[in-house]
């Protein structure tokens, strides 16, 4: 079990994918709301103060394809800007796709929604319909910084392998900054994202019958300089044991599982990213801080 599996490491991992039960997914939301998690206010204010510009630069015609179809009010903000040909948006959950894009057909009656249930981070097909559109990625909030750069630009290449030659590719990337103001992204005084990090314990338990002492962990994120990205752990306070799937894991006091990694890229660390992939810059908007930037490539 993949859970077992990164609980044999050294130091022991979770995928981040385990934040986002029922639970998770309404404490991620509380934190895109949160003064200090700057990232989904500042694009959000690039859709705002740019989508004209966006729309003009996208054209007529597109298939937009949603890499991970959570994001619905960004996406809204975008239809209405657009109007495209065709909205593809690839999800794992086909409960999420079938809820998303039956309340968009109630907001965009005209819109042809076509969702396709993937993990995006494998190559997928694409509806026949929209075999001659021109094809636009869309991957907002900076959901790229939890790939390591190598896997960041493993997928990239296989967006480019989906939207082709004369395709483009939309993405919110977070920058590098100072580190107190990424630390505190992360580290809210309400304890949400404490909360949410925390969360994926509780999930395992239910999901995979474990008996995680949530009460036993704590949140540690910090940033790490030489990689470049904020990691999140769950720190053991005492040591102890969790029983998981018929095996029983020991965490020593102090031990720390690593739950997530989120990259930032200064824009020419990304544009080299992207560049490898086969994505030249078209043109990019940010914020007047230059804390949050918005790329759109074009396949080469
Ligand atoms: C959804 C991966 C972009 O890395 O900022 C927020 C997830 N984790 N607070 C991020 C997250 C803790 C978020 N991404």
């Amino acid at each position: 079990m993949e859970v077992l599996r990164g609980l044999g490491t050294q130091p022991k991992t979770l995928s981040p994918k385990y934040f986002y039960d029922a639970k998770g997914s309404e404490l991620f939301d509380r934190i895109t709301q949160l003064d200090e998690y700057y990232l989904t206010r500042t694009e959000m204010s690039l859709f705002d103060a740019h989508m004209k510009d966006i729309a003009r630069h996208l054209g007529e015609n597109v298939c937009l394809i949603e890499y991970g179809s959570g994001s619905s009010v960004k996406i809204r903000k975008l239809l209405e800007a657009v109007t495209p040909a065709a909205y593809v948006p690839v999800d794992i959950s086909d409960e999420h796709l079938q809820e998303n894009a039956k309340a968009l057909h109630a907001d965009f009656p005209n819109l042809s929604v076509l969702p396709v249930c993937a993990d995006f981070t494998q190559l997928f097909a694409l509806p026949d319909a929209v075999a001659d559109m021109t094809k636009v990625g869309f991957f907002p909030g900076s959901s790229i910084g939890n790939f390591d750069p190598p896997g960041a630009e493993q997928f990239l290449q296989n967006v480019h392998a989906t939207v082709g030659h004369g395709g483009a590719m939309l993405i919110g990337v977070d920058r590098k900054k100072s580190v107190a103001v990424l630390e505190q992204a992360y580290n809210d005084a309400q304890g949400v994202t404490a909360a949410f990090n925390l969360n994926s314990l509780v999930h395992i338990n239910k999901e995979l019958n474990a008996n995680f002492d949530v009460g036993q962990f704590s949140h540690v994120a910090r940033y790490n300089e030489d990689l470049g990205c904020i990691q999140m752990f769950l720190q053991s306070e005492v040591d102890q044991h969790v029983e998981i799937g018929g095996a029983t894991i020991r965490f020593a006091k102090a031990e720390c599982l690593h739950t997530e990694n989120s990259y930032k890229y200064h824009p020419e660390e990304f544009l080299e990213l992207a560049a490898g992939a086969g994505f030249a810059e078209v043109t990019h908007w940010s914020d007047p801080q230059d804390w949050f930037t918005l790329y759109l490539l074009q396949g080469n």
